[in-house]
């Protein structure tokens, strides 16, 4: 699942222990993206619920392009055993908003970073959502992300301590890297807890 090409820092994911090689199980975390192209972002998030042993389905469903099947989507996501939704979405980025308006589940929105406004024309649609229908935005790209996987984690994790035991040893490999290498001239090789710009 992992789209991290030579030369680029790991994600996160590759770092934490006894990560499983896939997403197999029953999935109750749902990974949607509005276009093909959003992969190359969003399979971050995927590489993460698979490191976390979260069992995730992931595909591509369009707020403009496929609406009736956005509707769908998040009409049966919850009958069908989905209990959080992360949406990531670039431009007009309306696919996370719209799926929070069809469904009470969580929805945690990741704004894709496009190439004409950098990504705050994805943030700022996606955070702005007016009271009532929230979103839970993180930040523009790859961070938000990883981010978004994290926060899944730990919302289905509060019910399952396999789940937990995994984010909580992650949080553990990420601090203990920082304190083996004080030296910031000397910056530890992989450093899972950096996205910086990605
Ligand atoms: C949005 O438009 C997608 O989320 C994507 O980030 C952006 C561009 O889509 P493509 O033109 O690459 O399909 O709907």
């Amino acid at each position: 699942m992992s789209s991290t090409s030579a030369g680029e820092t790991p994600s996160p994911s590759a770092n934490i222990p006894g990560a499983p090689a896939g997403h197999a199980g029953h999935a109750i975390v749902g990974v949607i993206m509005g276009s093909h192209s959003d992969w190359e972002t969003m399979s971050h998030a995927a590489d993460t619920l698979a490191a976390l042993g979260v069992p995730f389905e992931a595909r591509v469903v369009s707020a403009h392009r496929t609406p009736d099947l956005l509707f769908h989507y998040a009409e049966t996501a919850r009958s069908r055993g989905i209990e959080v939704i992360i949406a990531g979405a670039g431009g007009a980025a309306h696919l996370p908003g719209m799926c929070a308006a069809k469904t009470s589940l969580p929805v945690l929105g990741v704004p894709v970073q496009s190439k004409a406004l950098s990504g705050l024309d994805s943030l700022l649609s996606i955070v702005q959502m007016p009271a009532g229908v929230p979103v839970g935005t993180l930040a523009i790209g790859t961070a938000g992300a990883v981010n978004a996987a994290l926060l899944a984690a730990a919302i289905v994790g509060a019910s399952r301590p396999d789940i937990l035991a995994k984010l909580e040893e992650f949080r553990r490999t990420q601090t203990q890297r920082v304190l083996e290498h004080p030296d910031p001239s000397v910056p530890p090789s992989g450093n899972p807890a950096s996205t910086s710009g990605r």
